[in-house]
């Protein structure tokens, strides 16, 4: 054999490994349990505690990189802040902390170590994530959110006019942050009215960190049936403040959407 031919065989062997594995790992989630939009934070500790109750779990991030807003710290500083109340959470994805001297409840951590410390711990568990893929609607079947409707994020980006493909699921879990982008689809291209005081987005407020954090737990719900919003999205959808680089809300807001989604699934 000579060399030309055995490196055609390898770069074959290659790119057909990569195409039958990706198409394997896409056609197996075509169907989920739990569809979750985004892959900041609140929506990775969510998939880790979905998935190691056996629930079938995929994440669809917009970027290259899931984590969302956790890499770039505060203003590019690349450390964050979480109350002690989250540690629990950290600590079950093994990502160090250390507690703020003359700050009691207050800790600071390292946001790329947290950053793929979720997305390792996400991965780990069972759930999937697919990323540069983009989410461009939803799903509505029988008075409920049924699933996503995805593209790849090249062709949204491109303005390519290329029809998508959906991933049908029981549950959607909207985790796009501050945009809240599925529960605007939901309301001004659905029309659905989401259990809200008006039915529509109410829309965050400015920053006031304790308010903020709290209101991010506490909004994190189902707004309509199968949709489910958590972190900023959830706090944008029902008005509530921001709090800039601290991200205990955040990972508290992704396990109680597990703990919400886990209830509805009788699991
Ligand atoms: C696919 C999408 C789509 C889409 C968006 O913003 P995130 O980090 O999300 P959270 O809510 O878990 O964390 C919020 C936190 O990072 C933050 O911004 C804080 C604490 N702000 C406080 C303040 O005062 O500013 O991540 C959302 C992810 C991103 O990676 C997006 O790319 C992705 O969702 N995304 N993915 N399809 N349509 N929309």
């Amino acid at each position: 054999m000579s060399d030309t031919f055995s490196s055609q065989v390898i770069e074959t062997t290659i790119s057909r490994a990569i195409v039958e594995n990706f198409s394997a790992k896409l056609l197996d989630n075509l169907t989920v349990d739990v569809a979750i939009v985004g892959g900041g934070p609140s929506a990775l500790v969510a998939a880790r505690y979905l998935a190691k109750k056996g629930v079938r779990v995929a994440i669809f991030e917009r970027k290259l990189a899931p984590g969302g807003g956790t890499w770039g710290g505060g203003m590019l500083f690349n450390e964050v802040v979480v109350q002690d109340a989250s540690l629990e959470i950290l600590d079950e994805f093994g990502i160090h902390h250390k507690p703020i001297p003359g700050a009691p409840s207050y800790n600071t951590l390292d946001s790329v170590e947290m950053a793929s410390g979720l997305i390792f711990g996400a991965v780990s568990a069972g759930a999937k994530i697919f990323n540069a893929v983009s989410v461009e609607d939803i799903v509505f079947r029988g008075e409920q959110v049924g699933g996503l409707v995805i593209n790849w994020t090249p062709v949204e980006r491109l303005g390519m006019h290329v029809d998508p493909l959906t991933v049908i699921s029981q549950c959607v879990l909207d985790g796009t942050g501050h945009p809240s982008e599925i529960m605007h689809l939901a309301v001004e291209k659905a029309q659905l009215k989401l259990a809200t005081s008006t039915g529509g987005i109410l829309g965050e407020k400015p920053m006031w960190v304790d308010s903020g954090e709290a209101s991010t737990v506490e909004n994190t719900r189902e707004y309509y049936p199968g949709l489910f919003a958590c972190g900023m999205s959830a706090n944008n959808v029902m008005g509530g403040y921001r709090m800039g680089p601290i991200f205990g809300g955040m990972m508290l807001s992704g396990r109680k959407a597990a703990n919400l989604i886990l209830k509805k699934l009788g699991k």
